[in-house]
């Protein structure tokens, strides 16, 4: 017994130190002692966050922090700031607002910790994005609505005492320019509304407000009916228009800078406008109206497809075998955003935002962007990314998304001829719309490391200085995100950065490769199910409908003679993406029906690159794992075993996908596997066999494929 305590009190020292994950990229050496100083000399709370975080990280000479109200920082905006000036002899942050000297604040401070050299500055910036928003879909009661993002962080059982670490969260999301968070999932319970539910978003407001970040409320349309009491939630009616009137009246006495709703209507069985006869515009502009006193916003989600018709709407399957009726033709999926809301451009009030999601289905690993962008002229247009990996591997594999986000930004849409990229059309390059916006499905839970693997804390930096400037590079946002979190030594940061940048690609080679989507396995979304087919299930939700394989090819045809989504999209891209010659390959199946023999450009047939491309796919991530144990020695061992490990787990996840993707597809294509390539490790149908509660049980590490 002794010994045990006498070895507990030689390791507590070490075992409190432990790398945890929990600091974040915000790991810069305090106790500096730095002299910052502030013209006028006022004490605001975000003034004094400023001070306070470069009095005790800044290595250099005197700061100086001034509010200046001259043509160039009006220019610059509320959030934008001038840094000036030289590490040895002194820098001057300017801003016409506080927030921007916060964020001048971090800049220097980046600068710093990624050694940069701090001689002659002479930086101007302001944000791409006025709002750039966090949404968590966290549920009231802390259920989640995934479990890509392990439980809640708001913690609101304990309210009004609040969690340490949030703190933490506010200081992360301000220093890479964050400024707003959705504290509730979309699919939102009217009772987020009730007073009680209030008083805590009062409590989290209050302490992120510092931080320059407000809060915002995703809310149920029926709302008025289901919380309010009355007959009905048409928007159209007076009483529920007042009723809106008085939540927004009640919120903004107990939040004074309340950022506004996010509303998910008439979509996948929640209430909207539909209900009583009204159009998206009716029901987005009753909100907007009674949030604009107050300068709230209304985002609108896009997020929309056809309420099951014919028969019930269940997702266990209703009284209906929808597969008898559907044709795929009618009912493409990705089309329906677009034919719902282009009428409606013009109608929206301008504080009302649409939310899109950036490809025109649902955050597949790989999608091309949803036709929206670009189309709607009238309407301010906000992309919706997702940080959560809920198609891609949870929190289990790892995949830097700042590769498919830039893929994203920089898409030319040809809304107005060559060069309009979707970053163009929506940061008011192209349309100068009131209020530009961006949002992100946050991946942060109550994990001490906040997102279960650390690696994917940078997807959480990554958002956030792509939504302050989408220009950036993939590269550099890793470079400056590995400096900060792990070291700033060469011989780690470049091949780490290198497997970080690698890895999306490669999962989508191992997952859902050529315009693949929405084969992954029924409700967890890990996994692959291609053969997925529920009876009774409504069809755009199972993985059959989308491959559509059978003994001619594979692939959803959208092309003009099939369901015709090619034609949402602008000349010359809407041709380009019609031939099945000039479709880019990574596209090809999302837009046609390919024929197994079909000639690639590799110069092999179809089934032969398909299996090529999976295989790849494995090669790939058995290279990233070795590439990451050589870096054993560059970083403490608890972050490097648990990456290891994890990598481990998505190198066998890439055998799965790719197996049960090439064995199942070959019941069709009736072809070989080319001979070079390996030979599968698993039989179809025991993959067939695995279930929900293995794959449940593989997530929480329980049980081994
Ligand atoms: O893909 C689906 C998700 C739902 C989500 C929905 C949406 C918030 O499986 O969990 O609900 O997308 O984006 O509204």
């Amino acid at each position: 017994m002794k010994k045990i305590i006498f070895l507990l009190l030689v390791l507590l020292p070490f075992l409190s130190n432990a790398e945890d994950g929990s600091k974040l990229w915000l790991r810069a050496e305090t106790g500096s002692n730095a002299t910052v100083t502030t013209t006028p000399n006022r004490q605001t709370p975000t003034i004094n966050i400023a001070k306070q975080e470069l009095e005790s990280q800044w290595k250099g000479a005197r700061v100086q922090l001034n509010i200046v109200n001259n043509a160039e920082l009006q220019r610059l905006g509320k959030d934008g700031y001038l840094i000036t000036g030289n590490k040895l002899t002194g820098i001057t942050i300017q801003a016409s607002a506080e927030q921007g000297l916060l964020y001048g604040a971090y800049h220097l401070l980046r600068l710093q910790e990624t050694g940069k050299d701090i001689g002659a500055l002479n930086i101007a910036e302001s944000p791409k994005y006025d709002l750039r928003i966090l949404n968590h879909w966290e549920n009231l009661g802390w259920a989640f609505e995934s479990a890509s993002v392990g439980r809640s962080f708001w913690r609101s059982e304990e309210m009004p005492q609040i969690s340490s670490r949030l703190n933490v969260y506010a200081r992360a999301n301000a220093s890479v320019g964050l400024n707003g968070a959705v504290l509730n999932n979309p699919n939102a319970s009217p009772d987020m509304l009730t007073r009680e539910s209030l008083q805590k978003v009062k409590v989290i407001a209050d302490e992120l407000r510092p931080y320059n970040v407000k809060v915002y409320l995703s809310v149920n349309f029926a709302s008025p009916k289901e919380l309010g009491g009355l007959p009905t939630a048409d928007p159209l009616d007076k009483d529920v228009i007042e009723w809106w009137k008085g939540r927004a009246k009640e919120i903004y006495s107990l939040i004074p800078d309340f950022g506004g709703f996010l509303v998910k209507a008439d979509s996948e069985s929640l209430p909207g406008p539909h209900d009583y006869g009204r159009t998206h515009a009716d029901g987005a502009n009753v909100l907007a109206e009674a949030l604009k006193p107050y300068n709230g916003v209304v985002m609108w989600r896009a997020f929309v497809y056809n309420p099951s018709e014919p028969g019930t709407y269940s997702e266990y399957g209703g009284s209906q075998d929808y597969s008898l009726t559907y044709k795929t033709s009618e009912k493409d999926r990705a089309n329906q955003a677009y034919s719902e809301f282009m009428p409606l451009d013009g109608k929206f009030m301008d504080n009302v935002i649409l939310q899109v999601k950036n490809g025109p289905i649902d955050f597949q690993p790989r999608e091309p962007f949803s036709p929206l962008f670009g189309a709607m002229k009238e309407t301010a247009l906000m992309p919706e990314l997702q940080i959560m990996q809920e198609y891609l591997g949870n929190r289990i594999h790892s995949v830097f998304l700042a590769t498919q986000w830039k893929e994203f930004f920089e898409s030319d849409t040809y809304c107005a001829g060559k060069g309009s990229t979707v970053a163009k059309t929506t940061d008011k390059t192209i349309y100068p719309h009131k209020v530009s916006a961006i949002a992100a499905v946050a991946n942060i839970g109550n994990d001490v490391n906040w997102t279960g693997n650390h690696l994917s804390q940078a997807n959480w930096y990554a958002f956030g200085r792509l939504a302050w400037n989408h220009e950036l590079s993939a590269d550099q946002i890793a470079d400056e995100w590995l400096q900060m979190t792990f070291s700033q030594n060469p011989a780690f940061v470049n091949p780490a950065k290198e497997i970080m940048l690698d890895t999306w690609e490669t999962t989508v080679s191992f997952s859902q490769p050529l315009g693949l989507h929405h084969i992954f396995a029924w409700r967890t979304h890990y996994g692959p199910e291609p053969w997925c087919d529920i009876p009774g299930v409504r069809p755009d939700w199972l993985p059959v409908n989308y491959h559509l394989a059978n003994d001619i090819g594979v692939g959803y045809d959208r092309s003009v003679t099939g369901s015709n989504g090619v034609n949402q999209y602008f000349s010359p891209l809407r041709e380009e993406l019609n031939n099945i010659k000039t479709c880019p390959e990574k596209f090809l199946l999302w837009f046609h029906h390919v024929p197994w023999d079909f000639h690639m450009k590799s110069g092999r047939i179809f089934w032969d690159e398909l299996c090529y491309t999976y295989q790849q796919g494995v090669d790939q991530m058995r290279d990233i794992q070795k590439r990451w144990d050589r870096l054993e020695n560059f970083i403490d061992s608890e972050r490097f075993l648990d990456t290891q490990y994890r990598l481990k787990i998505q190198s066998r996840d890439a055998l799965w996908w790719r197996d049960a993707c090439i064995l199942y597809f070959q019941t069709f294509s009736q072809r070989p596997i080319p001979y070079e390539l390996e030979r599968p490790v698993y039989d179809l149908e025991e993959l067939k066999q695995i279930k929900l509660l293995d794959i449940n049980n593989i997530l929480n590490g329980s049980r081994q494929l």
